[in-house]
């Protein structure tokens, strides 16, 4: 029986956590493994709806996401996390509340640049436009992991590639 972990995927909209923590589902769904996804996208249209993108409220996002992980990863399931979560302090704290054994800091290390040039949902265009405030990258600081158990540069590796090396930590 394997142990319940949290792969907590950090980095900045349009990197591809989400394409990547929803691959990493189906492939641990596959071999049998229980997981759950949370995906900060989805989670802010409920449990987070209330908050918004200041440095408090993205500090009280990852302090409920965390505390949701730790239920599941106590009743043996491993719960997938992508959210941006920009602060390393935050991320720290979600480190704390987990449990360090249990915590898996996944960077995805894609370049602003080609985050930018996706831009699936013309976010990076309204932020540059100064449409919407305290965008992470633009007008919001993002502090990369320094020692991250693994990272994923999705203009360098394909998607296979980023689930397989998660598979193997
Ligand atoms: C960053 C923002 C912002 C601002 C809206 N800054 O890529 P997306 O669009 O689909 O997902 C992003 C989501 C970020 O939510 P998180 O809960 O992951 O953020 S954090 O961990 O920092 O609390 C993005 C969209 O919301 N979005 N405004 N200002 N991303």
């Amino acid at each position: 029986m394997h142990d319940a972990r949290t792969f907590w995927l950090t980095g900045l909209s349009g990197a591809g956590k989400s394409t990547i923590a929803s691959a990493l589902q189906e492939r641990l769904t596959q071999a049998g493994r229980h997981c759950t996804l949370l995906d900060g996208d989805v989670l802010r249209t409920g449990l987070c709806a209330d908050l918004g993108f200041s440095p408090e409220s993205r500090a009280e996002n990852i302090r409920r996401v965390a505390h949701v992980c730790k239920l599941f990863n106590d009743a043996g399931v491993t719960a997938i996390v992508a959210l941006i979560s920009p602060y390393a302090h935050d991320r720290d704290k979600a480190r704390q509340i987990i449990d360090a054994s249990k915590f898996l800091e996944i960077h995805v290390a894609t370049s602003i640049e080609l985050c930018e040039r996706r831009d699936p949902k013309g976010l990076y265009a309204k932020a540059r436009a100064g449409e919407i405030k305290q965008f992470t990258g633009i007008s919001a600081p993002y502090e990369a992991p320094v020692a991250p158990s693994c990272r994923l540069d999705t203009g360098q590796l394909a998607l296979a590639d980023c689930v397989e090396l998660l598979c193997r930590l």
